[in-house]
């Protein structure tokens, strides 16, 4: 996580990027269980890297619910186990042809491909078995609808049907309306699920206070993807940990394309603004979310 000015956010982010990995570490097969070559494959994808904002957010909107700290830890690795597996596919040469991520050689190239692709389908079922299998939420029927959210989140409806959208859209001019529609599902619908899920896992909410959560994730979801159009655009290879300009090269319709940085920049922030406007009334419960939402626009990688 690199260091913005506030510093008690910093340390509150870093204790659960730590949490996150133990509990990853602790999730997934260990590498000389069999079949060995795809569980190493698996923990050298999901291991050690990454910013971890979707189990942040998971966390962060705990907070609002007092959600225990053993669900809400469940919820968000399985969050970033879906995350991981889109980002593993998505490197892959039939789709983004990746060779760095996270600061390290992408999945297919530091194994193979199949065995790439068995990472993907392995992460996404572990997610699932996770939340499944382990007490996520006060009541049943509430653990079956944050099941359902996630598989939503996922699916063609989800981050599976944006990544559809976005591989027909190589090489076409894009509205706005249409660019952002794709990355509500691409990107939009994981980090949304991060925050019902994390909410979820705590005590219940009104339809006012649902409302404004997915108001907060949905900004902030559009917010993520217009900062990250902007950093493939201005920032380098070597701070991204992942190949920087990639948009332009492969002639992909980006917030910048279509609006120029300044006004992707001013979109960022009228995103910000708005996803603040969604907090007030959980009050100090959600200080963490805020955080987050600033830290989004602020980030530099
Ligand atoms: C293959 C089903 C399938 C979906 C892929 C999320 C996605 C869809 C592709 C990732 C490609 C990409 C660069 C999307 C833009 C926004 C995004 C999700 C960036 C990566 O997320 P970060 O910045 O990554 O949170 P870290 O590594 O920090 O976790």
């Amino acid at each position: 996580m690199q260091v913005l000015a506030n510093k008690d956010f910093n340390d509150w982010a870093r204790q659960r990027q730590m949490h996150m990995e133990t509990v990853l570490e602790r999730v997934l097969p260990s590498a000389d269980l069999a079949p060995q070559r795809l569980h190493q494959a698996m923990r050298y994808a999901a291991l050690d890297g990454g910013k971890r904002v979707r189990p942040l957010l998971a966390f962060a909107a705990g907070e609002l619910t007092s959600a225990p700290v053993d669900r809400v830890e469940t919820v968000a690795a399985a969050v970033e186990l879906i995350h991981v597996y889109s980002l593993v596919h998505d490197d892959l040469p039939c789709m983004d042809n990746d060779e760095l991520r996270r600061g390290k050689p992408t999945c297919h190239v530091a194994f193979d491909e199949a065995t790439a692709l068995l990472v993907g389908d392995s992460l996404q079922s572990l997610a699932f078995q996770l939340i499944a299998e382990r007490t996520v939420a006060h009541s049943p029927s509430i653990q079956l609808e944050l099941i359902r959210l996630l598989a939503l989140a996922s699916g063609s409806r989800g981050m599976a049907g944006g990544q559809a959208i976005d591989l027909e859209s190589v090489g076409k001019t894009l509205t706005q309306t249409e660019l952002e529609f794709m990355h509500i599902h691409k990107t939009g619908a994981l980090i949304r699920a991060a925050v019902l899920l994390g909410a979820h896992a705590g005590s219940g909410l009104d339809s006012s206070q649902l409302d404004a959560i997915n108001h907060y994730a949905t900004c902030v979801g559009l917010a993520f993807q217009v900062m990250d159009d902007i950093l493939d655009v201005e920032a380098s290879t070597a701070t991204l940990g992942k190949t920087a300009g990639k948009d332009a090269e492969q002639n992909k319709p980006t917030y910048v394309s279509i609006l120029g940085l300044e006004a992707a920049r001013k979109l960022a922030e009228d995103l910000h603004h708005n996803a603040l406007l969604a907090l007030p009334e959980f009050g100090e419960s959600a200080r963490r979310l805020a955080q987050i939402a600033d830290f989004i626009v602020q980030r530099q990688s």
